[in-house]
């Protein structure tokens, strides 16, 4: 019988692995986790509870904010606000950088990125949804309140990245740039426990990810590779299988695990994609490249990106080497005109 190894116990072994810090992003990390817990509560909970549907009100994106997007953000809002390690917080559900006023909060060293509920469209038909984050420290002086500069960061400048799946079982996902690591919560112990230590992508996969529903929108060589995946020859490096969710962290936990490429490209409804490069793109981009796998807009590496404003979108090609490697030559072969 494995030595059971809590979250918190990890962050605290792995907290020498990060020099800098004296114990604030593993509170960080644990505030997180908290927040985590209690969505992951209302979520089992979800269709017996009025926290189901829409708000009746839409987001930046122009999307309809549903109960649980709201719900999910106040709760990661709070806790990351409670723990004072951080001065402030970007999020889909907000339209502007949200800023923590207290003292405290404006002498804390980090900002943190975060969808608080990505794929909130499948709530209501019981379908997994997701958490993604992403911790920066700031730019801006300690002491004074954080800035634009804080939060449009290259992804490269990432410190630690996440995702937590609320499907089957809930698992929680991080890296702090020495690998990656999941966890998956034992509601009887009210504890996310190591279960996938050092996770890595296989370098190929038989998995594609994308909403085929768009075919007609993608650029030619999306087209093409996606009929590579369906006619592949020679015969061996069949079958290919596609596999989508509706969201992200579900999708890229299961190609994460058995291989696997999702694909989100510019479309002409979406020149720039669908995703948000701050919250979507970039932490996904720092745990596939931690777990050995790229990420790319189908010409740049993620991580590399600049951005320009909170909520950009990008292009998102992401997963095993190969496979993305493969659907650049696509790209290469057939540039749009
Ligand atoms: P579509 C969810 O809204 C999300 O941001 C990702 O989680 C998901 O992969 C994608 O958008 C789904 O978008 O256009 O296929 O419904």
């Amino acid at each position: 019988m494995s030595k059971l190894r809590t979250l918190g116990e990890f962050i605290v072994e792995k907290q020498q692995d990060f020099p800098h810090a004296s114990g604030e992003l593993s509170s960080l990390l644990s505030s997180i986790s908290l927040a985590a817990k209690i969505v992951n509560r209302e979520i089992n909970k979800a269709g017996l509870v009025d926290i189901t549907g829409a708000t009746g009100v839409d987001n930046i994106q122009g999307e309809e904010q549903q109960k649980l997007d709201a719900y999910a953000n106040e709760q990661f809002k709070a806790a990351l606000e409670a723990r004072d390690q951080v001065c402030g917080v970007g999020s889909e559900e907000e339209d502007e950088a949200v800023i923590f006023t207290q003292q405290l909060n404006q002498h804390a060293k980090y900002v943190v990125l975060m969808d608080p509920l990505d794929g909130s469209s499948n709530i209501d038909v019981n379908v997994s949804v997701g958490t993604i984050f992403c911790i920066y420290e700031r730019l801006s002086p300690i002491g004074t309140p954080p800035t634009d500069a804080d939060f449009l960061q290259p992804g490269h400048r990432q410190v630690a990245a996440g995702y937590v799946v609320y499907g089957s079982s809930t698992i929680l996902v991080y890296t702090t740039g020495n690998g990656v690591n999941g966890f998956t919560y034992d509601p009887s112990i009210g504890t996310f426990c190591l279960s996938h230590e050092n996770m890595t992508i296989p370098k190929d996969g038989k998995i594609y990810s994308i909403n085929e529903g768009n075919y007609i929108r993608f650029p030619q060589g999306v087209k093409q590779y996606i009929k590579y995946c369906q006619e592949s020859v020679p015969a061996e490096h069949r079958p290919y299988t596609s596999r989508y969710i509706g969201s992200l962290a579900s999708d890229f936990h299961r190609n994460l695990i058995k291989g696997g490429i999702y694909l989100y490209p510019s479309t002409e409804s979406h020149p720039q994609g669908k995703l948000r490069l701050l919250y979507e793109c970039n932490p996904m981009a720092f745990i596939v490249e931690q777990a050995g796998g790229i990420a790319t807009d189908g010409n740049t590496r993620i991580l590399d990106i600049v951005p320009d404003e909170l909520h950009q979108r990008a292009p998102l090609f992401l997963g095993s080497t190969n496979m993305v490697n493969t659907a650049h030559d696509f790209l290469k072969a057939h540039p749009d005109k």
